[in-house]
Protein backbone atom coordinates (compact mmCIF):
# COMPACT_ATOMS: atom_id res chain seq x y z
CA UNK A 1 0.00 0.00 0.00
CA UNK A 2 1.13 3.41 -1.16
CA UNK A 3 0.13 6.84 -0.71
CA UNK A 4 0.41 9.69 -3.14
CA UNK A 5 1.26 13.07 -2.03
CA UNK A 6 -1.81 15.22 -1.70
CA UNK A 7 0.21 17.93 -3.42
CA UNK A 8 1.14 15.81 -6.51
CA UNK A 9 -2.93 15.20 -7.11
CA UNK A 10 -3.55 18.86 -6.22
CA UNK A 11 -1.33 19.83 -9.53
CA UNK A 12 -2.69 17.18 -11.48
CA UNK A 13 -6.10 18.39 -11.28
CA UNK A 14 -5.30 22.19 -11.44
CA UNK A 15 -4.01 21.82 -14.59
CA UNK A 16 -6.56 19.80 -16.09
CA UNK A 17 -8.43 22.75 -15.08
CA UNK A 18 -6.66 25.08 -16.61
CA UNK A 19 -6.66 22.97 -20.39
CA UNK A 20 -10.66 22.69 -19.42
CA UNK A 21 -10.89 26.56 -18.75
CA UNK A 22 -9.17 26.87 -21.91
CA UNK A 23 -10.99 24.66 -24.18
CA UNK A 24 -13.95 26.96 -22.42
CA UNK A 25 -13.83 30.15 -23.02
CA UNK A 26 -12.71 29.36 -27.24
CA UNK A 27 -15.32 31.03 -29.62
CA UNK A 28 -17.39 33.93 -29.03
CA UNK A 29 -19.32 34.74 -31.76
CA UNK A 30 -17.25 36.79 -33.74
CA UNK A 31 -19.12 36.47 -37.02
CA UNK A 32 -22.52 35.99 -37.23
CA UNK A 33 -22.27 32.48 -39.63
CA UNK A 34 -22.02 29.80 -37.57
CA UNK A 35 -22.68 25.99 -37.18
CA UNK A 36 -19.16 25.18 -39.01
CA UNK A 37 -15.81 24.78 -38.15
CA UNK A 38 -13.67 28.16 -37.90
CA UNK A 39 -9.46 28.28 -38.38
CA UNK A 40 -7.97 27.70 -34.91
CA UNK A 41 -10.84 26.76 -33.51
CA UNK A 42 -11.01 24.61 -30.01
CA UNK A 43 -14.32 23.22 -28.92
CA UNK A 44 -17.79 23.60 -29.93
CA UNK A 45 -19.00 26.03 -32.26
CA UNK A 46 -20.18 29.33 -30.47
CA UNK A 47 -23.92 29.03 -29.09
CA UNK A 48 -27.03 31.10 -30.24
CA UNK A 49 -29.36 29.58 -27.68
CA UNK A 50 -29.76 29.01 -23.95
CA UNK A 51 -29.77 25.44 -24.81
CA UNK A 52 -26.59 25.27 -26.35
CA UNK A 53 -24.87 27.51 -24.12
CA UNK A 54 -25.95 24.81 -21.54
CA UNK A 55 -24.61 21.86 -24.17
CA UNK A 56 -21.24 23.60 -24.49
CA UNK A 57 -20.72 24.32 -20.69
CA UNK A 58 -21.71 20.71 -20.00
CA UNK A 59 -19.33 20.02 -22.61
CA UNK A 60 -16.28 21.94 -21.15
CA UNK A 61 -17.50 20.67 -17.27
CA UNK A 62 -16.80 17.16 -18.42
CA UNK A 63 -14.01 17.34 -20.29
CA UNK A 64 -12.52 18.81 -17.13
CA UNK A 65 -13.17 15.50 -15.43
CA UNK A 66 -12.29 13.75 -18.17
CA UNK A 67 -8.72 15.34 -17.85
CA UNK A 68 -8.44 15.33 -14.29
CA UNK A 69 -9.06 11.49 -13.85
CA UNK A 70 -6.70 10.29 -17.12
CA UNK A 71 -4.06 12.54 -15.67
CA UNK A 72 -4.69 10.87 -11.87
CA UNK A 73 -4.66 7.56 -13.85
CA UNK A 74 -1.07 8.58 -15.95
CA UNK A 75 0.31 9.82 -13.04
CA UNK A 76 -0.53 6.70 -10.69
CA UNK A 77 0.88 4.74 -13.23
CA UNK A 78 4.22 6.64 -13.71
CA UNK A 79 4.44 6.56 -10.13
CA UNK A 80 3.99 2.91 -9.79
CA UNK A 81 6.44 2.42 -12.36
CA UNK A 82 9.16 4.12 -11.44
CA UNK A 83 8.66 3.77 -7.25
CA UNK A 84 8.26 -0.18 -7.46
CA UNK A 85 10.27 -1.40 -10.33
CA UNK A 86 11.92 -4.59 -10.23
CA UNK A 87 15.99 -3.50 -9.44
CA UNK A 88 14.17 -1.34 -6.61
CA UNK A 89 11.63 -3.31 -5.39
CA UNK A 90 12.67 -6.89 -5.61
CA UNK A 91 10.66 -8.54 -2.61
CA UNK A 92 7.17 -7.33 -3.87
CA UNK A 93 4.34 -6.81 -1.45
CA UNK A 94 1.33 -9.44 -0.59
CA UNK A 95 -0.94 -6.82 0.46
CA UNK A 96 -4.16 -7.80 -0.44
CA UNK A 97 -7.31 -5.54 0.81
CA UNK A 98 -7.24 -2.02 2.26
CA UNK A 99 -10.42 -1.03 3.66
CA UNK A 100 -10.25 2.84 3.22
CA UNK A 101 -8.72 2.55 -0.17
CA UNK A 102 -11.60 0.07 -1.58
CA UNK A 103 -14.33 2.36 0.63
CA UNK A 104 -12.68 5.24 -1.00
CA UNK A 105 -12.65 4.12 -4.88
CA UNK A 106 -15.77 3.49 -4.88
CA UNK A 107 -16.91 6.42 -3.06
CA UNK A 108 -15.23 8.69 -4.94
CA UNK A 109 -16.89 7.42 -8.85
CA UNK A 110 -20.23 7.75 -7.42
CA UNK A 111 -19.76 11.32 -6.77
CA UNK A 112 -18.02 12.10 -10.10
CA UNK A 113 -21.23 10.38 -11.73
CA UNK A 114 -23.43 12.22 -9.27
CA UNK A 115 -21.34 15.58 -10.41
CA UNK A 116 -22.08 14.55 -14.08
CA UNK A 117 -25.78 13.52 -13.57
CA UNK A 118 -27.24 17.03 -11.88
CA UNK A 119 -26.27 19.12 -14.56
CA UNK A 120 -27.22 16.38 -17.19
CA UNK A 121 -30.87 16.13 -15.87
CA UNK A 122 -31.58 19.98 -15.80
CA UNK A 123 -30.20 19.74 -19.23
CA UNK A 124 -32.49 17.44 -20.49
CA UNK A 125 -35.10 19.11 -18.72
CA UNK A 126 -34.61 22.54 -20.67
CA UNK A 127 -34.19 20.72 -23.36
CA UNK A 128 -37.66 19.06 -23.38
CA UNK A 129 -39.63 21.27 -21.74
CA UNK A 130 -41.18 23.07 -24.79
CA UNK A 131 -41.92 26.95 -24.19
CA UNK A 132 -44.92 28.76 -25.78
CA UNK A 133 -43.99 29.37 -29.51
CA UNK A 134 -44.18 32.22 -31.23
CA UNK A 135 -43.87 30.59 -34.57
CA UNK A 136 -44.07 26.43 -35.83
CA UNK A 137 -42.55 25.14 -38.48
CA UNK A 138 -42.17 21.24 -40.21
CA UNK A 139 -39.15 20.88 -41.35
CA UNK A 140 -39.72 17.20 -43.62
CA UNK A 141 -36.67 15.37 -44.52
CA UNK A 142 -36.34 13.55 -47.93
CA UNK A 143 -33.35 11.51 -49.73
CA UNK A 144 -31.65 14.03 -49.74
CA UNK A 145 -33.36 17.63 -49.52
CA UNK A 146 -35.34 19.39 -46.29
CA UNK A 147 -38.23 20.91 -46.90
CA UNK A 148 -39.76 23.57 -43.85
CA UNK A 149 -43.13 23.67 -44.28
CA UNK A 150 -44.89 26.61 -42.65
CA UNK A 151 -48.05 26.15 -41.42
CA UNK A 152 -51.43 29.00 -41.74
CA UNK A 153 -53.81 28.61 -39.29
CA UNK A 154 -56.82 29.92 -41.22
CA UNK A 155 -57.60 30.22 -45.49
CA UNK A 156 -55.98 33.44 -45.36
CA UNK A 157 -53.30 32.48 -43.81
CA UNK A 158 -51.63 29.91 -46.24
CA UNK A 159 -49.49 27.65 -45.57
CA UNK A 160 -46.07 27.47 -47.57
CA UNK A 161 -43.42 25.19 -48.30
CA UNK A 162 -39.44 26.09 -48.53
CA UNK A 163 -37.39 23.68 -50.02
CA UNK A 164 -33.73 23.60 -49.42
CA UNK A 165 -31.03 22.04 -51.95
CA UNK A 166 -27.13 22.26 -51.38
CA UNK A 167 -25.36 24.79 -53.76
CA UNK A 168 -23.06 23.08 -56.28
CA UNK A 169 -19.18 24.13 -55.49
CA UNK A 170 -19.48 26.44 -58.72
CA UNK A 171 -22.56 28.35 -57.06
CA UNK A 172 -20.78 28.60 -54.06
CA UNK A 173 -17.54 29.86 -55.47
CA UNK A 174 -19.99 32.52 -57.56
CA UNK A 175 -21.82 33.60 -54.30
CA UNK A 176 -18.02 34.21 -52.41
CA UNK A 177 -17.45 36.04 -55.25
CA UNK A 178 -19.78 38.67 -54.56
CA UNK A 179 -18.75 38.76 -51.22
CA UNK A 180 -20.93 36.45 -49.16
CA UNK A 181 -19.32 34.40 -47.07
CA UNK A 182 -20.22 30.63 -48.55
CA UNK A 183 -19.05 27.07 -47.02
CA UNK A 184 -19.02 24.49 -49.11
CA UNK A 185 -21.27 21.44 -48.23
CA UNK A 186 -23.84 23.86 -46.10
CA UNK A 187 -25.30 26.50 -48.22
CA UNK A 188 -27.81 25.66 -49.31
CA UNK A 189 -30.56 27.42 -52.09
CA UNK A 190 -33.25 28.62 -50.41
CA UNK A 191 -32.83 29.67 -47.09
CA UNK A 192 -35.66 29.42 -43.61
CA UNK A 193 -36.40 32.61 -42.00
CA UNK A 194 -36.84 32.56 -38.40
CA UNK A 195 -37.48 36.11 -35.86
CA UNK A 196 -34.51 36.50 -33.55
CA UNK A 197 -35.54 36.08 -30.06
CA UNK A 198 -38.80 34.16 -30.65
CA UNK A 199 -39.43 30.57 -29.12
CA UNK A 200 -39.40 28.33 -32.80
CA UNK A 201 -41.12 24.88 -32.36
CA UNK A 202 -39.66 23.29 -35.28
CA UNK A 203 -41.89 19.85 -35.68
CA UNK A 204 -39.80 16.90 -37.36
CA UNK A 205 -40.75 14.38 -39.86
CA UNK A 206 -39.62 12.49 -43.03
CA UNK A 207 -40.85 11.52 -46.12
CA UNK A 208 -39.04 8.18 -46.89
CA UNK A 209 -36.31 7.10 -44.12
CA UNK A 210 -34.93 8.54 -41.16
CA UNK A 211 -33.22 11.81 -41.31
CA UNK A 212 -31.97 14.17 -38.37
CA UNK A 213 -33.24 17.76 -38.02
CA UNK A 214 -29.70 19.24 -36.34
CA UNK A 215 -28.28 22.80 -35.73
CA UNK A 216 -25.57 22.64 -33.59
CA UNK A 217 -25.23 26.82 -32.82
CA UNK A 218 -29.05 26.26 -31.27
CA UNK A 219 -28.40 23.04 -29.61
CA UNK A 220 -31.15 21.17 -31.39
CA UNK A 221 -30.78 17.34 -32.76
CA UNK A 222 -33.81 15.21 -33.52
CA UNK A 223 -34.70 12.07 -35.57
CA UNK A 224 -36.68 13.06 -38.61
CA UNK A 225 -38.48 9.39 -38.52
CA UNK A 226 -41.26 8.33 -41.52
CA UNK A 227 -45.07 8.22 -40.55
CA UNK A 228 -43.90 9.85 -36.81
CA UNK A 229 -43.38 13.60 -35.59
CA UNK A 230 -41.18 14.67 -33.09
CA UNK A 231 -39.66 17.76 -31.92
CA UNK A 232 -36.87 20.40 -30.94
CA UNK A 233 -37.16 24.11 -30.12
CA UNK A 234 -34.80 26.65 -30.23
CA UNK A 235 -34.70 30.73 -29.52
CA UNK A 236 -32.07 32.46 -31.12
CA UNK A 237 -30.32 35.14 -29.52
CA UNK A 238 -29.37 37.17 -32.01
CA UNK A 239 -29.15 37.20 -36.06
CA UNK A 240 -27.14 35.48 -38.80
CA UNK A 241 -27.45 32.04 -40.92
CA UNK A 242 -26.68 28.85 -38.87
CA UNK A 243 -25.71 25.86 -40.55
CA UNK A 244 -26.47 22.10 -40.37
CA UNK A 245 -26.94 18.63 -41.55
CA UNK A 246 -28.88 15.77 -41.70
CA UNK A 247 -27.02 13.70 -38.65
CA UNK A 248 -28.64 10.26 -39.25
CA UNK A 249 -27.00 8.17 -41.49
CA UNK A 250 -29.65 8.33 -44.50
CA UNK A 251 -27.84 6.81 -47.87
CA UNK A 252 -26.40 7.90 -50.51
CA UNK A 253 -26.24 11.85 -50.45
CA UNK A 254 -26.64 11.58 -46.42
CA UNK A 255 -23.43 14.25 -46.50
CA UNK A 256 -25.23 16.49 -49.09
CA UNK A 257 -28.32 17.51 -47.44
CA UNK A 258 -27.53 20.78 -45.37
CA UNK A 259 -30.04 23.00 -43.36
CA UNK A 260 -29.24 26.55 -43.32
CA UNK A 261 -31.16 28.56 -40.92
CA UNK A 262 -31.36 32.46 -41.45
CA UNK A 263 -32.32 34.49 -38.17
CA UNK A 264 -33.37 38.12 -38.57
CA UNK A 265 -35.71 40.48 -37.45
CA UNK A 266 -39.01 40.22 -36.62
CA UNK A 267 -39.73 42.70 -39.47
CA UNK A 268 -37.77 41.49 -41.71
CA UNK A 269 -39.66 37.80 -41.07
CA UNK A 270 -43.16 39.44 -41.20
CA UNK A 271 -42.03 40.85 -44.37
CA UNK A 272 -40.53 37.89 -46.20
CA UNK A 273 -43.65 35.56 -45.20
CA UNK A 274 -46.12 37.83 -46.39
CA UNK A 275 -44.26 37.35 -49.51
CA UNK A 276 -44.69 33.74 -49.42
CA UNK A 277 -47.82 33.89 -48.32
CA UNK A 278 -48.62 35.97 -51.43
CA UNK A 279 -46.66 33.37 -53.65
CA UNK A 280 -44.41 36.28 -54.63
CA UNK A 281 -40.94 34.00 -54.74
CA UNK A 282 -39.14 36.57 -56.16
CA UNK A 283 -39.74 39.19 -53.60
CA UNK A 284 -38.82 36.36 -51.01
CA UNK A 285 -35.72 35.88 -52.49
CA UNK A 286 -35.12 39.09 -52.81
CA UNK A 287 -35.42 39.96 -48.91
CA UNK A 288 -33.37 36.97 -48.08
CA UNK A 289 -30.47 38.42 -50.22
CA UNK A 290 -30.78 41.34 -49.09
CA UNK A 291 -30.61 40.45 -45.52
CA UNK A 292 -26.95 37.88 -46.37
CA UNK A 293 -25.36 40.99 -47.52
CA UNK A 294 -26.65 42.75 -44.73
CA UNK A 295 -25.29 39.85 -42.61
CA UNK A 296 -22.09 39.60 -43.82
CA UNK A 297 -21.37 43.30 -43.34
CA UNK A 298 -21.91 44.33 -46.80
CA UNK A 299 -24.47 47.32 -48.13
CA UNK A 300 -24.99 46.24 -51.90
CA UNK A 301 -23.55 43.86 -54.61
CA UNK A 302 -21.94 47.00 -55.83
CA UNK A 303 -19.77 47.63 -52.36
CA UNK A 304 -18.80 43.78 -52.21
CA UNK A 305 -17.15 44.14 -55.66
CA UNK A 306 -15.85 46.84 -54.62
CA UNK A 307 -14.27 45.29 -51.48
CA UNK A 308 -12.95 42.68 -53.61
CA UNK A 309 -10.26 44.77 -55.57
CU1 LIG B 1 -30.70 12.42 -44.17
Amino acid sequence: MTTTRPWTLLGLVAIAAAAGAAIGFAGSPAFAAQGYATPGQIGLPAPATEVAREINQFYDFVNIIIIAITLFVLGLMIYVMVRFRESKNPVPSKTTHNTLLEVAWTVVPILILVAIAIPSFKLLMLQYTYPKPDVTIKAIGNAWFWEHEYPGTTPEDKTFTVTSNMLSDEEVAEKVKSGIPTPRLLAVDNEILVPVNKVVHMLVTSNDVIHNWTIQPFGSKIDAVPGRLTATWFRPEYEGVFYGQCSELCGMNHAFMPIAVRVVKQETYDQWTAAMKAGDRKKAKEITDRVALDHAGIKSVADAAEQQR
